[in-house]
């Protein structure tokens, strides 16, 4: 495919944000050209910088799965994002809202594969293929400014505004519950910040991961064994502020928690 943006300039442009915390205007208003297939070349083009910052890949993220993440950035369609193993923080942790620029936290349901799966799939192929699910919590820090980007292959091109994740130690079969009634709540310092059921998840939080094989397949990728899978928040994320302490529970799948500091 032929692009008239310049991937790794811009791909460089993200990853100084990024790491010198540092706001940019959305990448569309120099490149108003720029499409979602050059998005996602941007962003594989920064997980090459990552990687060559010594960052392993182990897994992927869905964004925009759930209407409530849709009407809160104004934006309609699935994306996915890549995740690191440096973004892991251990459930119970520390995150440092100074280490992001504007980082927010929402509540997901995670999958972790055994084998690799690719192009059009059932939902029987992916619950054969994961080993297990569990609850996770995504702390989000988009590169822009105001955490405001009005198009969808500036947050693509973002990584899809992935900074942190948070998996849950609780974990079970994909065939040991009904994944699309399991209730959902985050809680911030004892006060729900934010309620939902997993069908809010693209209806059925497997479903993501159709999706996301579909989404991968258009850019002749497979999702491989061994992926950690994060299948979109189930509500509106919220902004974190040092000293709040976020918990989530999920029914069947215990609770994940994580301190800002
Ligand atoms: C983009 C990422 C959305 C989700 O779970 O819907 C996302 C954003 O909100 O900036 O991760």
């Amino acid at each position: 495919m032929t692009s008239t943006v310049d991937v790794v300039a811009l791909a460089g442009i993200l990853d100084a944000a990024r790491r010198e915390r540092r706001e940019v205007p959305p990448l569309t208003h120099a490149h108003p050209q720029l499409s979602v297939p050059d998005g996602y070349a941007v962003q594989a083009e920064g997980i090459r910088l990552r990687e060559a910052q010594g960052e392993r890949v182990v897994g992927l993220k869905m964004g925009f799965t759930s209407e409530a993440k849709r009407q809160q950035m104004n934006l309609g369609s699935p994306i996915f994002g890549v995740l690191t193993d440096r973004m892991r923080v251990q459930p119970g942790g520390v995150v440092r809202v100074g280490a992001g620029i504007h980082p927010r936290i929402e509540p997901e349901i995670a999958f972790r594969t055994s084998k690799e799966l690719k192009g059009t799939v059932t939902r029987d192929e992916v619950l054969d293929a994961c080993e297990a699910v569990f609850a996770a919590m995504e702390v989000l820090d988009s590169r822009f400014v105001g955490f405001k980007y009005f198009s969808l292959p500036d947050v693509v091109a973002d990584n899809a505004s992935s900074s942190l994740f948070v998996p849950g130690t609780l974990e079970r079969g994909p065939r040991e519950l009904d994944l699309t009634k399991l209730q959902m709540r985050m809680e911030v310092n004892g006060k729900v910040e934010g309620e939902a059921r997993s069908d809010a998840i693209s209806g059925d939080p497997v479903v993501s991961l159709i999706q996301l094989c579909a989404l991968l397949a258009e850019r002749g990728q497979v999702l491989p064994a061994g992926s950690l899978v994060l299948s979109g928040a189930a509500t509106a994320a919220y902004l974190m502020k040092p000293g709040d302490h976020v918990r989530l529970t999920v029914d069947g799948l215990g609770t994940v928690e994580v301190t800002a500091a």
